[in-house]
Protein backbone atom coordinates (compact mmCIF):
# COMPACT_ATOMS: atom_id res chain seq x y z
CA UNK A 1 0.00 0.00 0.00
CA UNK A 2 1.13 3.28 -0.71
CA UNK A 3 1.04 5.91 1.78
CA UNK A 4 -1.45 8.15 0.89
CA UNK A 5 0.58 12.03 -0.22
CA UNK A 6 -0.91 13.84 3.06
CA UNK A 7 -0.09 10.96 5.38
CA UNK A 8 3.71 10.76 3.81
CA UNK A 9 4.19 14.24 4.35
CA UNK A 10 2.83 14.08 8.10
CA UNK A 11 5.15 11.28 8.17
CA UNK A 12 8.19 13.44 7.19
CA UNK A 13 7.46 16.19 8.98
CA UNK A 14 7.11 14.03 12.15
CA UNK A 15 10.55 12.42 11.40
CA UNK A 16 12.01 15.71 10.78
CA UNK A 17 10.37 17.27 13.91
CA UNK A 18 12.12 14.26 16.03
CA UNK A 19 15.40 14.52 14.65
CA UNK A 20 15.64 18.33 15.66
CA UNK A 21 14.54 17.52 18.94
CA UNK A 22 17.50 15.18 19.31
CA UNK A 23 19.94 17.68 17.72
CA UNK A 24 20.42 15.67 14.74
CA UNK A 25 21.75 12.94 16.90
CA UNK A 26 20.14 9.75 16.88
CA UNK A 27 16.78 9.38 18.74
CA UNK A 28 17.71 6.32 20.11
CA UNK A 29 17.64 6.25 24.13
CA UNK A 30 16.71 8.81 25.77
CA UNK A 31 19.78 10.36 28.08
CA UNK A 32 19.32 11.27 31.78
CA UNK A 33 23.14 12.18 32.50
CA UNK A 34 21.78 13.31 36.49
CA UNK A 35 20.12 9.61 36.18
CA UNK A 36 22.63 7.34 34.33
CA UNK A 37 24.54 6.45 37.53
CA UNK A 38 21.92 6.73 40.82
CA UNK A 39 22.99 3.82 42.15
CA UNK A 40 19.70 1.71 43.61
CA UNK A 41 19.49 1.89 47.07
CA UNK A 42 15.86 -0.44 47.28
CA UNK A 43 13.85 -2.57 44.60
CA UNK A 44 10.09 -2.09 44.77
CA UNK A 45 7.95 -5.53 44.24
CA UNK A 46 5.06 -3.91 43.65
CA UNK A 47 4.64 -4.07 39.80
CA UNK A 48 7.76 -6.64 39.61
CA UNK A 49 7.22 -9.16 37.06
CA UNK A 50 6.60 -13.22 38.37
CA UNK A 51 7.58 -15.04 35.18
CA UNK A 52 8.84 -12.33 32.51
CA UNK A 53 12.67 -11.98 32.40
CA UNK A 54 13.66 -9.16 34.89
CA UNK A 55 17.08 -9.00 36.33
CA UNK A 56 17.28 -8.09 40.20
CA UNK A 57 17.47 -4.16 39.44
CA UNK A 58 18.31 -1.74 37.17
CA UNK A 59 17.55 -0.60 33.90
CA UNK A 60 17.57 -3.13 30.82
CA UNK A 61 16.61 -2.83 26.81
CA UNK A 62 17.34 -4.74 24.00
CA UNK A 63 18.11 -8.81 23.99
CA UNK A 64 21.25 -9.17 22.34
CA UNK A 65 23.10 -12.77 20.55
CA UNK A 66 20.52 -15.13 21.87
CA UNK A 67 21.29 -18.43 20.88
CA UNK A 68 21.61 -22.38 22.20
CA UNK A 69 24.82 -23.83 22.35
CA UNK A 70 25.76 -27.24 24.13
CA UNK A 71 22.53 -27.53 25.67
CA UNK A 72 22.44 -23.92 27.12
CA UNK A 73 19.96 -20.90 26.24
CA UNK A 74 22.03 -18.08 26.64
CA UNK A 75 20.42 -14.57 26.70
CA UNK A 76 22.44 -11.45 26.57
CA UNK A 77 21.07 -7.98 26.92
CA UNK A 78 21.45 -4.12 26.96
CA UNK A 79 22.06 -3.33 30.64
CA UNK A 80 23.61 -0.42 32.87
CA UNK A 81 24.69 -1.71 35.87
CA UNK A 82 24.36 1.64 37.62
CA UNK A 83 21.08 2.88 37.64
CA UNK A 84 17.27 2.51 36.15
CA UNK A 85 18.01 4.45 33.49
CA UNK A 86 19.38 4.01 29.98
CA UNK A 87 23.54 4.51 30.44
CA UNK A 88 26.89 2.89 31.14
CA UNK A 89 25.71 0.06 28.47
CA UNK A 90 27.13 -3.58 29.35
CA UNK A 91 26.10 -6.74 27.40
CA UNK A 92 24.64 -8.63 30.70
CA UNK A 93 24.32 -12.71 30.49
CA UNK A 94 22.27 -15.12 31.64
CA UNK A 95 21.49 -18.80 31.02
CA UNK A 96 18.78 -21.16 30.60
CA UNK A 97 17.63 -24.88 30.25
CA UNK A 98 14.28 -23.88 29.20
CA UNK A 99 13.90 -20.27 28.30
CA UNK A 100 11.82 -19.73 31.35
CA UNK A 101 14.10 -19.77 34.40
CA UNK A 102 17.49 -18.07 34.05
CA UNK A 103 21.00 -17.55 35.76
CA UNK A 104 22.75 -14.47 35.47
CA UNK A 105 26.39 -14.95 34.69
CA UNK A 106 29.18 -12.01 35.12
CA UNK A 107 28.53 -9.58 32.25
CA UNK A 108 29.98 -10.78 29.07
CA UNK A 109 31.30 -7.63 27.27
CA UNK A 110 31.74 -4.20 29.19
CA UNK A 111 33.76 -1.21 27.77
CA UNK A 112 37.13 -2.06 28.06
CA UNK A 113 39.25 -1.26 24.75
CA UNK A 114 39.36 1.82 22.43
CA UNK A 115 36.63 0.35 20.24
CA UNK A 116 33.91 0.35 22.42
CA UNK A 117 35.20 2.44 25.45
CA UNK A 118 31.54 4.66 25.34
CA UNK A 119 29.81 1.43 25.21
CA UNK A 120 29.00 -2.22 23.85
CA UNK A 121 26.20 -1.61 22.25
CA UNK A 122 23.26 -4.25 20.54
CA UNK A 123 24.66 -7.16 18.44
CA UNK A 124 23.97 -10.96 17.39
CA UNK A 125 25.36 -13.89 17.83
CA UNK A 126 26.14 -16.72 15.24
CA UNK A 127 27.82 -19.94 15.97
CA UNK A 128 30.51 -20.59 13.33
CA UNK A 129 31.24 -24.00 11.80
CA UNK A 130 34.62 -25.16 13.44
CA UNK A 131 34.90 -21.59 15.05
CA UNK A 132 32.31 -21.86 18.11
CA UNK A 133 30.22 -18.96 18.57
CA UNK A 134 31.16 -15.30 17.39
CA UNK A 135 29.77 -12.43 18.60
CA UNK A 136 29.14 -8.86 16.67
CA UNK A 137 28.75 -6.33 18.35
CA UNK A 138 28.13 -2.24 18.08
CA UNK A 139 31.34 -0.28 20.26
CA UNK A 140 31.11 3.22 20.66
CA UNK A 141 34.41 4.49 20.46
CA UNK A 142 33.81 8.42 21.11
CA UNK A 143 31.47 10.60 23.19
CA UNK A 144 30.31 11.74 19.45
CA UNK A 145 28.75 8.18 19.50
CA UNK A 146 31.14 7.27 16.35
CA UNK A 147 29.91 3.56 16.36
CA UNK A 148 32.10 0.69 14.98
CA UNK A 149 31.58 -3.24 14.57
CA UNK A 150 34.07 -5.29 16.73
CA UNK A 151 33.67 -9.62 17.54
CA UNK A 152 34.09 -11.20 20.93
CA UNK A 153 34.56 -15.11 21.26
CA UNK A 154 34.32 -17.54 24.12
CA UNK A 155 37.61 -18.13 26.13
CA UNK A 156 36.54 -21.67 26.47
CA UNK A 157 34.90 -23.52 23.78
CA UNK A 158 34.51 -25.93 26.23
CA UNK A 159 32.47 -24.23 28.90
CA UNK A 160 28.79 -25.01 27.57
CA UNK A 161 27.79 -21.45 30.00
CA UNK A 162 30.42 -19.71 27.89
CA UNK A 163 31.40 -17.62 31.03
CA UNK A 164 34.38 -15.63 29.63
CA UNK A 165 34.36 -13.45 26.48
CA UNK A 166 37.68 -12.11 24.81
CA UNK A 167 37.78 -9.13 22.64
CA UNK A 168 40.89 -10.08 20.51
CA UNK A 169 43.06 -6.97 19.55
CA UNK A 170 43.58 -8.93 15.93
CA UNK A 171 40.97 -7.57 13.31
CA UNK A 172 39.23 -5.38 15.98
CA UNK A 173 37.01 -3.35 15.51
CA UNK A 174 35.88 -5.48 12.26
CA UNK A 175 33.83 -2.68 10.51
CA UNK A 176 34.09 0.85 10.47
CA UNK A 177 31.93 3.53 8.41
CA UNK A 178 32.82 3.83 4.91
CA UNK A 179 33.02 6.69 3.28
CA UNK A 180 29.17 7.86 3.09
CA UNK A 181 28.08 5.57 5.54
CA UNK A 182 27.26 7.73 8.74
CA UNK A 183 28.89 7.08 11.11
CA UNK A 184 26.94 8.00 14.76
CA UNK A 185 24.36 5.86 12.71
CA UNK A 186 25.68 2.45 11.99
CA UNK A 187 24.73 -0.30 14.52
CA UNK A 188 23.30 -3.42 15.72
CA UNK A 189 24.84 -6.26 12.98
CA UNK A 190 22.95 -9.54 12.44
CA UNK A 191 23.56 -12.79 12.92
CA UNK A 192 25.59 -13.76 9.99
CA UNK A 193 24.23 -16.42 7.27
CA UNK A 194 26.48 -18.14 5.03
CA UNK A 195 26.03 -18.20 1.16
CA UNK A 196 26.93 -20.88 -1.29
CA UNK A 197 29.33 -19.14 -2.53
CA UNK A 198 31.08 -19.30 0.21
CA UNK A 199 30.54 -15.91 1.74
CA UNK A 200 29.54 -15.26 4.96
CA UNK A 201 27.42 -12.04 5.22
CA UNK A 202 25.41 -9.67 7.73
CA UNK A 203 23.64 -6.61 7.82
CA UNK A 204 24.16 -3.40 9.75
CA UNK A 205 21.34 -0.64 10.65
CA UNK A 206 21.88 2.50 9.32
CA UNK A 207 20.34 5.30 7.99
CA UNK A 208 21.23 8.46 5.64
CA UNK A 209 19.35 11.35 6.04
CA UNK A 210 15.38 10.20 6.54
CA UNK A 211 16.31 6.93 4.68
CA UNK A 212 16.54 3.87 6.87
CA UNK A 213 18.94 1.62 5.37
CA UNK A 214 20.47 -1.93 6.20
CA UNK A 215 23.96 -1.96 4.53
CA UNK A 216 24.92 -5.93 3.39
CA UNK A 217 29.26 -6.80 4.31
CA UNK A 218 30.82 -9.71 3.21
CA UNK A 219 33.52 -11.98 4.11
CA UNK A 220 35.40 -15.39 3.59
CA UNK A 221 36.95 -15.65 6.75
CA UNK A 222 34.49 -14.18 9.11
CA UNK A 223 37.60 -11.29 9.99
CA UNK A 224 37.78 -9.94 6.92
CA UNK A 225 34.76 -7.81 5.88
CA UNK A 226 34.16 -6.01 2.52
CA UNK A 227 30.40 -3.66 2.06
CA UNK A 228 28.27 -4.16 -0.66
CA UNK A 229 28.28 -1.99 -3.41
CA UNK A 230 24.18 -1.44 -2.36
CA UNK A 231 22.51 -2.10 0.31
CA UNK A 232 20.13 -5.62 1.13
CA UNK A 233 17.60 -2.79 1.43
CA UNK A 234 16.09 0.65 2.40
CA UNK A 235 13.08 2.97 1.98
CA UNK A 236 12.68 6.86 2.31
CA UNK A 237 11.25 8.67 5.04
CA UNK A 238 11.53 5.89 7.57
CA UNK A 239 14.88 7.29 10.28
CA UNK A 240 16.97 5.15 11.26
CA UNK A 241 16.78 1.53 11.32
CA UNK A 242 17.63 -0.33 14.54
CA UNK A 243 18.43 -3.63 15.27
CA UNK A 244 17.88 -5.41 11.91
CA UNK A 245 16.86 -8.83 11.30
CA UNK A 246 16.66 -11.07 8.69
CA UNK A 247 15.86 -14.96 8.21
CA UNK A 248 14.06 -17.76 6.16
CA UNK A 249 10.98 -19.33 6.98
CA UNK A 250 9.53 -22.09 5.83
CA UNK A 251 6.79 -21.44 3.41
CA UNK A 252 4.74 -24.03 4.91
CA UNK A 253 5.00 -25.53 8.06
CA UNK A 254 5.62 -24.25 11.49
CA UNK A 255 9.44 -25.33 11.78
CA UNK A 256 12.45 -22.48 12.20
CA UNK A 257 15.11 -22.52 9.94
CA UNK A 258 19.27 -22.28 10.40
CA UNK A 259 19.66 -18.59 9.40
CA UNK A 260 22.04 -20.02 6.17
CA UNK A 261 19.14 -22.24 4.91
CA UNK A 262 18.17 -21.55 1.14
CA UNK A 263 16.01 -22.84 -1.67
CA UNK A 264 12.99 -22.73 -3.10
CA UNK A 265 10.74 -24.31 0.07
CA UNK A 266 11.82 -20.99 1.47
CA UNK A 267 10.63 -17.21 2.29
CA UNK A 268 12.17 -14.47 3.93
CA UNK A 269 11.56 -12.19 6.89
CA UNK A 270 13.15 -8.65 7.17
CA UNK A 271 12.37 -6.94 10.22
CA UNK A 272 13.81 -3.48 11.21
CA UNK A 273 13.02 -1.26 14.55
CA UNK A 274 12.39 2.22 13.57
CA UNK A 275 13.82 4.69 16.15
CA UNK A 276 11.13 7.27 15.31
CA UNK A 277 8.02 5.36 16.35
CA UNK A 278 10.33 2.86 18.65
CA UNK A 279 8.04 -0.61 17.12
CA UNK A 280 9.30 -3.21 15.13
CA UNK A 281 8.26 -3.94 11.66
CA UNK A 282 8.64 -6.68 9.02
CA UNK A 283 8.11 -7.66 5.50
CA UNK A 284 7.89 -11.14 3.92
CA UNK A 285 9.52 -11.08 1.04
CA UNK A 286 12.28 -12.59 -1.34
CA UNK A 287 15.92 -12.86 -0.85
CA UNK A 288 17.62 -12.25 -4.83
CA UNK A 289 21.34 -13.82 -3.86
CA UNK A 290 23.17 -13.03 -6.55
CA UNK A 291 22.44 -9.75 -6.09
CA UNK A 292 22.00 -9.87 -2.35
CA UNK A 293 19.12 -7.62 -2.34
CA UNK A 294 15.68 -8.15 -0.70
CA UNK A 295 12.57 -7.19 -2.18
CA UNK A 296 9.42 -7.35 0.43
CA UNK A 297 6.44 -9.50 -1.58
CA UNK A 298 3.27 -6.57 -2.49
CA UNK A 299 1.13 -8.00 0.21
CA UNK A 300 3.50 -6.65 3.04
CA UNK A 301 3.55 -2.81 3.11
CA UNK A 302 7.07 -1.45 3.32
CA UNK A 303 7.28 1.23 6.55
CA UNK A 304 5.27 2.95 8.64
CA UNK A 305 1.93 1.14 8.19
CA UNK A 306 3.17 -1.84 7.48
CA UNK A 307 3.07 -5.45 9.41
CA UNK A 308 4.50 -4.85 13.35
CA UNK A 309 5.39 -8.26 15.79
CA UNK A 310 3.42 -6.53 18.04
CA UNK A 311 1.15 -3.78 18.06
CA UNK A 312 2.17 -2.83 22.04
CA UNK A 313 5.42 -2.07 23.72
CA UNK A 314 8.08 -4.49 22.17
CA UNK A 315 11.34 -2.90 20.61
CA UNK A 316 14.51 -4.03 19.55
CA UNK A 317 13.46 -7.92 19.22
CA UNK A 318 16.10 -10.27 18.22
CA UNK A 319 15.32 -14.26 16.61
CA UNK A 320 17.60 -16.88 16.96
CA UNK A 321 17.53 -20.68 15.48
CA UNK A 322 16.78 -23.38 17.97
CA UNK A 323 18.60 -26.30 16.81
CA UNK A 324 17.25 -28.41 19.89
CA UNK A 325 13.58 -28.10 19.08
CA UNK A 326 13.73 -26.94 15.25
CA UNK A 327 12.20 -23.76 15.82
CA UNK A 328 12.54 -19.84 15.61
CA UNK A 329 11.78 -18.01 18.71
CA UNK A 330 12.13 -14.51 19.54
CA UNK A 331 13.14 -12.10 22.04
CA UNK A 332 11.91 -8.65 21.94
CA UNK A 333 11.96 -5.81 24.94
CA UNK A 334 9.17 -3.99 26.70
CA UNK A 335 10.21 -0.46 28.07
CA UNK A 336 8.20 0.51 31.13
CA UNK A 337 5.21 3.30 30.41
CA UNK A 338 5.44 4.96 33.58
CA UNK A 339 7.86 8.21 34.43
CA UNK A 340 11.46 8.14 35.09
CA UNK A 341 11.28 9.04 38.34
CA UNK A 342 9.12 6.04 38.78
CA UNK A 343 11.85 3.75 37.64
CA UNK A 344 14.32 5.32 39.69
CA UNK A 345 12.14 5.02 42.74
CA UNK A 346 11.42 1.32 41.44
CA UNK A 347 15.05 0.70 40.87
CA UNK A 348 14.60 -1.23 37.97
CA UNK A 349 12.83 -0.52 33.83
CA UNK A 350 12.70 -3.25 31.18
CA UNK A 351 11.46 -6.71 30.84
CA UNK A 352 11.70 -9.18 28.33
CA UNK A 353 8.87 -9.98 26.60
CA UNK A 354 8.19 -14.17 26.87
CA UNK A 355 9.90 -15.86 24.06
CA UNK A 356 7.96 -16.36 21.43
CA UNK A 357 8.20 -19.47 18.68
CA UNK A 358 7.77 -17.77 15.20
CA UNK A 359 6.93 -18.76 11.82
CA UNK A 360 5.02 -18.08 8.47
CA UNK A 361 1.38 -18.01 8.14
CA UNK A 362 -0.64 -20.17 5.90
CA UNK A 363 -1.52 -17.22 3.72
CA UNK A 364 2.24 -16.17 3.36
CA UNK A 365 0.84 -12.83 3.90
CA UNK A 366 1.85 -12.36 8.04
CA UNK A 367 3.75 -13.93 10.34
CA UNK A 368 2.50 -16.23 13.70
CA UNK A 369 3.83 -15.75 17.05
CA UNK A 370 3.08 -18.00 20.24
CA UNK A 371 4.82 -18.08 23.18
CA UNK A 372 7.34 -21.19 23.69
CA UNK A 373 5.80 -24.40 25.19
CA UNK A 374 7.99 -24.39 28.08
CA UNK A 375 5.66 -21.80 29.68
CA UNK A 376 3.14 -24.21 30.07
CA UNK A 377 5.19 -25.95 32.51
CA UNK A 378 4.48 -22.78 34.93
CA UNK A 379 1.33 -23.22 34.99
CA UNK A 380 -0.68 -23.91 38.78
CA UNK A 381 -4.39 -24.17 39.47
CA UNK A 382 -6.74 -24.19 36.50
CA UNK A 383 -10.27 -23.14 36.10
CA UNK A 384 -12.26 -24.05 33.16
CA UNK A 385 -15.81 -21.92 32.13
CA UNK A 386 -17.35 -23.50 29.07
CA UNK A 387 -20.34 -22.32 26.63
CA UNK A 388 -21.08 -19.30 28.85
CA UNK A 389 -23.61 -16.78 27.05
CA UNK A 390 -22.34 -13.46 27.18
CA UNK A 391 -25.36 -10.57 26.60
CA UNK A 392 -24.77 -7.11 26.32
CA UNK A 393 -23.57 -5.62 29.20
CA UNK A 394 -22.32 -8.36 30.89
CA UNK A 395 -19.17 -9.22 32.42
CA UNK A 396 -18.77 -12.64 34.49
CA UNK A 397 -15.85 -12.99 36.65
CA UNK A 398 -13.07 -15.88 36.15
CA UNK A 399 -12.88 -17.23 39.89
CA UNK A 400 -10.09 -19.19 41.38
CA UNK A 401 -7.04 -18.21 39.95
CA UNK A 402 -4.18 -15.25 40.70
CA UNK A 403 -5.97 -12.94 38.27
CA UNK A 404 -2.50 -10.85 38.63
CA UNK A 405 -0.32 -13.74 37.64
CA UNK A 406 -2.05 -15.93 35.21
CA UNK A 407 -2.26 -17.38 31.35
CA UNK A 408 -5.73 -17.38 30.21
CA UNK A 409 -6.70 -19.09 27.17
CA UNK A 410 -10.19 -18.42 25.13
CA UNK A 411 -12.15 -18.65 22.23
CA UNK A 412 -15.39 -16.74 22.04
CA UNK A 413 -17.78 -17.25 19.00
CA UNK A 414 -20.83 -15.80 17.70
CA UNK A 415 -24.03 -16.93 15.85
CA UNK A 416 -24.09 -14.06 13.32
CA UNK A 417 -22.41 -10.85 11.74
CA UNK A 418 -25.43 -8.73 11.02
CA UNK A 419 -25.24 -6.37 13.73
CA UNK A 420 -21.64 -5.59 13.20
CA UNK A 421 -21.01 -1.42 12.84
CA UNK A 422 -19.98 0.14 9.42
CA UNK A 423 -16.59 0.36 9.15
CA UNK A 424 -15.68 4.04 7.57
CA UNK A 425 -12.24 3.49 5.41
CA UNK A 426 -10.76 6.53 7.05
CA UNK A 427 -10.26 4.33 9.87
CA UNK A 428 -6.45 3.23 9.06
CA UNK A 429 -5.15 3.72 12.04
CA UNK A 430 -5.91 0.95 15.00
CA UNK A 431 -4.55 2.98 18.13
CA UNK A 432 -6.76 5.65 17.35
CA UNK A 433 -9.99 3.66 16.37
CA UNK A 434 -9.49 1.36 20.14
CA UNK A 435 -9.39 5.17 21.49
CA UNK A 436 -12.77 6.02 19.35
CA UNK A 437 -14.16 2.83 20.52
CA UNK A 438 -13.48 1.40 23.58
CA UNK A 439 -14.29 -1.38 25.57
CA UNK A 440 -17.23 0.49 27.01
CA UNK A 441 -18.82 1.76 24.37
CA UNK A 442 -21.58 -0.42 23.21
CA UNK A 443 -21.02 -1.75 19.90
CA UNK A 444 -23.02 -4.50 17.18
CA UNK A 445 -20.49 -7.47 17.17
CA UNK A 446 -17.86 -6.72 20.49
CA UNK A 447 -16.34 -5.23 21.88
CA UNK A 448 -15.87 -8.51 23.81
CA UNK A 449 -12.82 -9.87 25.23
CA UNK A 450 -10.98 -9.97 28.85
CA UNK A 451 -10.92 -7.58 31.67
CA UNK A 452 -7.38 -7.66 33.29
CA UNK A 453 -6.08 -6.30 35.95
CA UNK A 454 -9.49 -5.00 37.10
CA UNK A 455 -10.07 -3.66 40.45
CA UNK A 456 -12.74 -4.74 43.13
CA UNK A 457 -15.28 -1.40 41.83
CA UNK A 458 -13.50 -1.11 38.23
CA UNK A 459 -12.04 1.74 38.76
CA UNK A 460 -8.91 0.17 37.31
CA UNK A 461 -8.99 -1.95 34.13
CA UNK A 462 -6.92 -2.64 31.20
CA UNK A 463 -9.17 -4.57 28.29
CA UNK A 464 -8.29 -7.08 25.96
CA UNK A 465 -11.02 -7.49 23.32
CA UNK A 466 -12.58 -7.51 19.57
CA UNK A 467 -15.09 -5.67 18.00
CA UNK A 468 -16.13 -6.35 14.42
CA UNK A 469 -17.11 -3.95 11.78
CA UNK A 470 -18.46 -4.70 8.35
CA UNK A 471 -15.62 -3.40 5.79
CA UNK A 472 -16.65 -3.26 1.66
CA UNK A 473 -15.31 -6.59 1.05
CA UNK A 474 -14.65 -8.64 3.96
CA UNK A 475 -15.22 -8.08 7.69
CA UNK A 476 -12.39 -6.24 9.77
CA UNK A 477 -11.72 -7.42 13.21
CA UNK A 478 -9.71 -5.18 15.44
CA UNK A 479 -8.15 -6.75 18.53
CA UNK A 480 -7.36 -3.74 21.11
CA UNK A 481 -5.46 -3.79 24.60
CA UNK A 482 -6.33 -0.84 26.38
CA UNK A 483 -4.23 0.80 29.20
CA UNK A 484 -6.28 4.41 29.29
CA UNK A 485 -7.68 2.93 32.30
CA UNK A 486 -5.16 0.33 33.70
CA UNK A 487 -4.04 2.99 36.41
CA UNK A 488 -5.65 5.54 38.96
CA UNK A 489 -2.03 7.34 38.52
CA UNK A 490 -2.22 9.66 36.22
CA UNK A 491 1.52 10.92 35.42
CA UNK A 492 1.97 8.23 32.66
CA UNK A 493 1.57 6.59 29.18
CA UNK A 494 -1.67 5.11 28.76
CA UNK A 495 -2.03 3.81 24.89
CA UNK A 496 -5.20 2.21 23.63
CA UNK A 497 -2.22 -0.14 21.60
CA UNK A 498 -4.59 -2.17 19.31
CA UNK A 499 -4.04 -4.09 15.80
CA UNK A 500 -6.16 -5.71 12.92
CA UNK A 501 -6.51 -9.23 12.77
CA UNK A 502 -6.49 -10.78 9.08
CA UNK A 503 -8.80 -13.77 9.89
CA UNK A 504 -11.74 -14.37 7.12
CA UNK A 505 -14.83 -14.72 9.28
CA UNK A 506 -17.05 -15.66 6.46
CA UNK A 507 -16.09 -19.44 7.09
CA UNK A 508 -15.63 -19.36 11.08
CA UNK A 509 -17.79 -17.68 13.16
CA UNK A 510 -14.96 -17.75 16.38
CA UNK A 511 -12.13 -15.40 17.60
CA UNK A 512 -9.43 -16.52 20.02
CA UNK A 513 -7.09 -14.70 22.62
CA UNK A 514 -4.32 -15.83 24.88
CA UNK A 515 -3.33 -12.83 27.86
CA UNK A 516 -0.43 -13.45 30.03
CA UNK A 517 -1.29 -11.16 32.85
CA UNK A 518 1.40 -10.93 35.21
CA UNK A 519 1.40 -7.76 37.24
CA UNK A 520 2.76 -4.75 35.26
CA UNK A 521 2.32 -6.27 31.74
CA UNK A 522 -0.70 -7.77 29.60
CA UNK A 523 0.84 -9.52 27.07
CA UNK A 524 -2.09 -11.17 24.02
CA UNK A 525 -1.96 -13.23 21.49
CA UNK A 526 -5.29 -12.29 19.14
CA UNK A 527 -6.66 -15.52 16.73
CA UNK A 528 -3.57 -18.11 17.74
CA UNK A 529 -0.47 -15.15 17.24
CA UNK A 530 -1.56 -13.01 13.80
CA UNK A 531 -2.12 -9.98 16.10
CA UNK A 532 -0.19 -9.46 18.91
CA UNK A 533 -0.28 -6.80 21.70
CA UNK A 534 2.16 -5.99 24.52
CA UNK A 535 0.96 -3.53 27.34
CA UNK A 536 2.70 -1.82 30.42
CA UNK A 537 0.50 -1.08 33.34
CA UNK A 538 0.58 0.05 36.55
CA UNK A 539 -2.38 -0.98 38.79
CA UNK A 540 -2.58 0.76 41.97
CA UNK A 541 -6.08 -0.76 43.24
CA UNK A 542 -5.49 -4.24 41.18
CA UNK A 543 -2.71 -5.33 42.65
CA UNK A 544 -1.63 -8.95 44.11
CA UNK A 545 -5.14 -10.91 45.79
CA UNK A 546 -7.20 -7.38 44.93
CA UNK A 547 -7.16 -8.02 41.31
CA UNK A 548 -9.97 -9.56 39.07
CA UNK A 549 -10.22 -10.91 35.85
CA UNK A 550 -13.85 -10.88 33.92
CA UNK A 551 -14.92 -12.05 30.58
CA UNK A 552 -17.31 -9.33 28.71
CA UNK A 553 -19.53 -8.18 25.91
CA UNK A 554 -20.51 -4.58 25.46
CA UNK A 555 -22.02 -5.39 21.89
CA UNK A 556 -25.50 -6.05 21.13
CA UNK A 557 -24.72 -9.44 19.42
CA UNK A 558 -24.66 -12.15 22.22
CA UNK A 559 -21.34 -13.65 22.74
CA UNK A 560 -20.37 -17.46 23.56
CA UNK A 561 -17.13 -18.24 25.67
CA UNK A 562 -17.19 -21.58 24.13
CA UNK A 563 -14.19 -22.44 25.65
CA UNK A 564 -12.34 -21.05 28.62
CA UNK A 565 -8.49 -22.15 30.63
CA UNK A 566 -7.26 -20.01 32.96
CA UNK A 567 -4.09 -20.91 35.11
CA UNK A 568 -2.34 -19.51 38.17
CA UNK A 569 1.27 -18.64 37.07
CA UNK A 570 3.91 -20.17 39.61
CA UNK A 571 7.07 -17.62 39.76
CA UNK A 572 9.60 -18.49 37.44
CA UNK A 573 13.17 -19.20 38.96
CA UNK A 574 15.29 -15.89 37.56
CA UNK A 575 18.24 -15.09 39.35
N1 LIG B 1 19.74 0.17 21.73
C1 LIG B 1 21.16 -0.02 21.63
C2 LIG B 1 21.51 0.30 20.21
C3 LIG B 1 20.24 0.04 19.49
C4 LIG B 1 19.22 0.56 20.44
C5 LIG B 1 21.86 0.84 22.63
C6 LIG B 1 17.83 0.03 20.21
O1 LIG B 1 22.56 -0.51 19.74
O2 LIG B 1 20.20 0.67 18.24
O3 LIG B 1 21.51 0.46 23.95
O4 LIG B 1 17.05 0.11 21.36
Amino acid sequence: MVLPKCRYISVVFFAFVVLLINNGVEAFHKVYPHLQSVSTISVSGQHRTAYHFQPPKNWINDPNGPMYYKGIYHLFYQYNPKGSVWGNIVWAHSVSKDLINWRSLEHALYPSKPFDKFGCWSGSATIVPGKGPVILYTGVVDDKQTQVQCYAIPEDLNDPLLQKWVKPDKFNPILVANKGVNGSAFRDPTTAWLSKDGHWKILVGSRKNLTGIAYLYRSKDFMNWVQAKHPIHSKGATGMWECPDFYPVLLRGNAGLETSEEGNHVKYVFKNSLDITRFDYYTVGTYFKDKDRYVPDNTSEDGWGGLRYDYGNFYASKSFFDPSKNRRILWGWANESDTKEDDVRKGWAGIQAIPRTVWLDSTGRQLVQWPVEELNNLRGKEVNMNSQKLQMGDYVEVKGITAAQADVEVTFSFASLDKAETYDPKWVNAQDLCALKGSKLQGGVGPFGLLTLASQNFEEFTPVFFRIFKGPDKHVVLLCSDARSSSLKSSMYKPSFAGFVDVDLATKRKLSLRSLIDHSVVESFGEGGKTNILSRVYPQLAVANQAQLFVFNNGTEPISVENLKAWSMNPADIK
